[in-house]
């Protein structure tokens, strides 16, 4: 693996990974979601904040964080993964947040459903897309912004989005964009715009950096790419036995060791999920459990018989639409959607 500059240390200090033990959680507890954060986190007085839905629409609202909370809420159970997640594992070396496997994690988000709230606002026939804006302020590629993406309005409408203002039952807390989110359940962590304070509705494709330039699929430089929106079929496996501190490297002891873990896909329920003991040679069918809800992880587990040697450990999850991991990771130049298969060397020693 290529060397990580203290760049990047700078931005894997901020923005934490979920341990992969916590995949043990049908639900991560809040502290151990992972959090991507490109700015600073704002600091939001809620009885000031506003959010405003105009644009193309008959009757612009703004709404405070009273009025949305008493509102008709929805509950649901998300998986969310960043869309960097396994950037860290590519060659040639991509310069960003270096995710090895550990940024996703599974809440429970409350709050109003956007779909209706458009209706309300009434969507003009010439609005196509459907912006939305974060209080958050940066500079990224030498454009300075405030964190914005865009969805079509059937997208906004039809994806099951909430406006979220609770995670796990608690108000959202500062890093995960309290007092208000979107929340796009199976798609990439990006769409899930935080400190929300915006949603304009327009005529034409949003071209905002974040759309246009960043978090698009490009093969090459010249190439303008595919915009990411749902999430690849993964399985992650909760690394089995005891760590070594410095290189994390496993040792488990000889006998029964159940292998566990969770696989989501933003594109189908999950259908299948293998489990390799010889590093992707050969493999075994785990089982799968159902998870919190239908746009959240589903378990799986593999008994395995581990006599002493040295093994790589693997899964692969398989979605209902056939998609499934590959083996080896695919080069992009933003370092996106790198689902291969977690390997996961081990040493097993006697009793
Ligand atoms: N306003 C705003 N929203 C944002 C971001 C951000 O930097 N600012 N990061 C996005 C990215 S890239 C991801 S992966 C998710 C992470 O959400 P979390 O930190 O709550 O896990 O939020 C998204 N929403
Ligand atoms: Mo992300």
């Amino acid at each position: 693996m290529s060397a990580i500059s203290l760049e990047e240390l700078q931005l894997a200090a901020r923005n934490h990974g979920m341990p992969l033990e916590a995949l043990r959680y049908a639900v991560t507890p809040v502290g151990l979601h992972y959090l991507l954060i490109h700015y600073d986190i704002p600091v939001v007085d809620a009885t000031e904040w506003r959010l405003r839905i105009g644009g193309l629409v008959d009757r612009p609202l703004e709404i405070s964080l009273g009025e949305l909370r008493a509102q008709p809420s929805v509950e649901i159970a998300a998986t969310m993964e960043c869309a960097g997640n396994g950037r860290a594992r590519l060659e040639p070396h991509v310069v960003s947040q270096p995710w090895l496997a550990e940024a996703v994690g599974t809440a429970r988000w409350r709050g109003v459903e956007l779909g209706p709230l458009l209706e309300e606002a009434g969507p003009q026939d010439a609005a196509a897309e459907v912006v939305f804006t974060g209080l958050d302020q940066g500079i990224e590629g030498g454009v300075e912004q405030q964190f914005q993406r865009a969805l079509s309005l059937t997208d906004a409408v039809e994806s099951g989005a909430v406006l979220a203002y609770e995670i796990n039952g608690e108000p959202l807390p500062p890093q995960h964009g309290f007092p208000l989110r979107l929340l796009v359940p199976g798609w990439y962590g990006m769409t899930n715009v935080k400190w929300l304070t915006e949603i304009e509705l327009v005529a034409e494709p949003f071209v905002g950096y974040q759309q246009a330039q960043g978090y698009r699929l490009r093969a090459h430089e010249d190439d303008p790419g595919e915009p990411l929106a749902r999430m690849r079929p993964r399985a992650l496996m909760v690394p089995p036995g005891i760590p070594d501190f410095m290189t994390r490297h496993r040792t488990v002891f000889a006998g029964r060791c159940d292998l566990e873990g969770r696989a989501w896909s933003g594109r189908a329920p999950i259908a299948r999920v293998e489990v390799s003991t010889d590093g992707g040679e050969t493999w075994a069918d785990a089982e799968v459990e159902p998870g919190p809800g239908p746009y959240a992880w589903a378990g799986w587990s593999h008994a395995w018989e581990a006599g002493p040697g040295e093994y790589e450990l693997c899964c692969r999850a398989t979605d209902a639409s056939g998609d499934t991991q590959p083996l080896e990771p695919e080069w992009n130049v933003g370092g996106y959607a790198n689902n291969a298969v977690q390997r996961v060397p081990v040493t097993v020693v006697p009793r």
